[in-house]
């Protein structure tokens, strides 16, 4: 197995049909399965175990390596392949993880658990339901209809310093208020929330659970308030909202992982309204059945999201001016398309092939692929870190899942040819399993964790550069300790550092401090980006296990 993300035990949560889908798999699969390749018959579960299993693995591991088992950014774990490795390999594996990115789960998977599972994917995989635009329509619900909704700002706080938090195990976000440092509310949500964006006017905050729940919330009201909600399928890690001028908070749209598609709301009311299926070839010409939406994100020149499709490598430019005649332009990049960001011109978009160990680079001006950059193994960017580099002008950067390496890319064919699309410098990472970079216009740092290094050490601490040392030859970084700093005691989950996200004035980045525990102790640790000192230890037991936090002005104008 080449990678895999730590998963959250959350079995109310789970969607109804999804739970029923395994249980009825499980009820189907209780006898023994023949085996595959020819080698040894595959183990077998009881229909409890198994479903049981099933749900540990759409928790846990469908994100990495498919709810088909295909693989992806994770190996690919059909039984052809999964019987060779054997039970007792697979079970370490499962435990202690590899160096190549997957982490260890023997801290919160129990010895039979991990042992069940190891059995489970040497079973052949089923296909969970469809869900089409019926189904998702009749999901949809609108709580409070845009006449009956505030027509002004009712609460007197800061909404451009807001910080959505995504309290990953308890399914709720935390809505910060970034100049106090205290919570301002908790809403409830869909099960352990990838991502928040903001609606182009700051109003609405749109979010999306990893179960496909979509909620849209008004921070206009008194009290944060959610006016619509739907599901979007079963399993989804993408959304974004309309940023062409004209188009302001007129359309959204959510990428689901199951079934693979992307569907088209309305901005305001989440009214669901057009559905388009991904499956197709890849960039090789095969098909794939499940091709699943990765990022999104909305020009501010067109009237166009990218749609990056993870399986076949194909880059969606979707025109949404109209929708009855729906035009998408498809271009081949590389395989597998995970997540990206603008670069600082927001003409060109630049995302992780990651399993191609390549960064590829769309010319949304041209509409057309621009290069494919060469990397480390596995870059994950986030939405990447844009700075002017002392030496090679505007830059765009991305840390890595297999190496510990922040790659820099020049970002301006225009002033610095000679620089464009080329990783332009290395730098080195205090340790691999990184998953965020991150810096701000007004900010002089550069900043990457490693929140999935198996040290633990590594894991709870952040590198940072100074952006000005960077033309030297051998610039040298300062790391820091954050979980150290959190001073949270010992716990059983390993606390891992993760997604730095600045404050709306860029001299303040927020850590979180992710106790992959939802029954320990999490924080949220604000540094002072200049003096890179603690400034605040955010510490509420409500914080349950946070992870991904988005300033509301900074989402809003796409600034990383
Ligand atoms: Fe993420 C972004 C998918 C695991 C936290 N993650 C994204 C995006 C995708 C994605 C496609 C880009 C969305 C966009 O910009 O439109 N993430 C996946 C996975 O498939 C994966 C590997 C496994 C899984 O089962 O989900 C995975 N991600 C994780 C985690 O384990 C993290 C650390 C905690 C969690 O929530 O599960 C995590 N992912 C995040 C965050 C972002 C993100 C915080 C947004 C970064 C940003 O700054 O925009």
């Amino acid at each position: 197995m080449q990678k895999g993300i730590r998963g959250v035990v959350m079995l109310a949560a789970l969607p109804f049909a999804m739970s029923v889908a395994f249980a009825a798999t499980a009820e189907k699969s209780a006898a023994p399965v023949p085996a595959t390749g020819g080698v040894t018959a595959a183990p077998t579960l009881s229909a409890e175990d198994k479903a049981a299993s099933g749900k540990t693995y759409f928790e846990r591991c469908a994100g990495c390596h498919g709810m088909l088992r295909k693989g992806a950014t994770g190996k690919n774990l059909e039984p052809a392949n999964t019987s060779k490795l054997g039970t007792s390999r697979l079970e370490k594996i499962m435990s202690y993880g590899t160096e190549g990115g997957m982490p260890n789960f023997d801290d919160i998977l129990t010895k039979k658990e991990i042992a069940n599972m190891a059995a489970y994917v040497q079973m052949p995989a089923e296909a969970p339901p469809e869900w089409s635009l019926a189904d998702i329509k009749g999901s949809w619900k609108l709580l409070i209809p845009v006449d009956k909704r505030p027509t002004r700002q009712m609460n007197k706080v800061n909404l451009a310093n807001v910080f959505a938090v995504t309290l990953r195990d308890s399914g709720e976000v935390a809505l910060i208020d970034g100049d106090k440092k205290t919570i301002w509310a908790i809403i409830k949500t869909g099960y352990a929330v990838h991502i928040s964006r903001m609606s182009t006017s700051g109003r609405y905050l749109h979010v999306i659970g990893r179960d496909g729940r979509y909620d849209l919330i008004d921070l206009w009201s008194e009290v944060p308030t959610t006016v619509a909600t739907l599901k979007a399928g079963f399993e989804a890690r993408s959304i974004e909202t309309t940023k062409f001028k004209g188009y302001e908070d007129k359309y959204a749209v959510v990428g689901s992982y199951w079934p693979p598609q992307y569907t088209i709301l309305d901005g305001l009311t989440l009214e669901p309204l057009k559905n388009v299926s991904t499956r197709g070839n890849t960039v090789d010409g095969n098909y794939h059945p499940e091709p699943r939406v990765a990022s999104i994100v909305a020009s501010e020149s067109k009237p166009e999201w990218v749609i990056n499709i993870k399986e076949t490598g194909m880059i969606r430019l979707v025109n949404y001016s109209d929708l009855a005649n729906l035009k998408e332009t498809t271009i081949n990049s590389a395989k597998f398309l995970h997540d990206g960001g603008w670069d600082s011109s927001k003409r060109y978009f630049l995302v992780a092939a990651n399993a191609s160990n390549k960064v590829a680079v769309v010319d949304t001006q041209e509409g057309k692929l621009a290069a494919l950059v060469d990397t480390a193994k596995i870059p994950h960017p986030g939405r990447g870190a844009n700075f002017k580099h002392p030496k090679f002008g505007p830059v765009w950067a991305t840390s890595h899942l297999g190496a510990d390496v922040i790659s820099i890319i020049g970002t301006d064919p225009a002033g610095n040819p000679q620089n464009a699309w080329k990783v332009v410098q290395e730098l080195r990472n205090h340790g691999a399993n990184s998953l965020f970079v991150k810096t701000h216009p007004k900010s002089e740092n550069l900043w990457a964790d490693a929140p999935l290094n198996p040290d633990p050490k590594l894991a709870g601490s952040v590198t940072v550069y100074r952006i000005a040392d960077l033309g030297n030859p051998d610039p040298k970084p300062e790391v820091l300790d954050l979980a150290a700093a959190a001073d949270l005691g010992k716990t059983k989950g390993v606390q891992r550092v993760v997604h730095g996200e600045y404050n709306e004035k860029g001299d303040e980045i927020w850590f979180s401090v992710w106790t992959g525990n939802k029954t320990e102790p999490s924080a949220i640790v604000v540094v002072d980006d200049k003096a890179r000192k603690v400034k605040t230890v955010i510490k509420d037991p409500r914080l349950v296990t946070p992870t991904g936090k988005f300033n509301v002005y900074n989402t809003m104008h796409d600034i990383y």
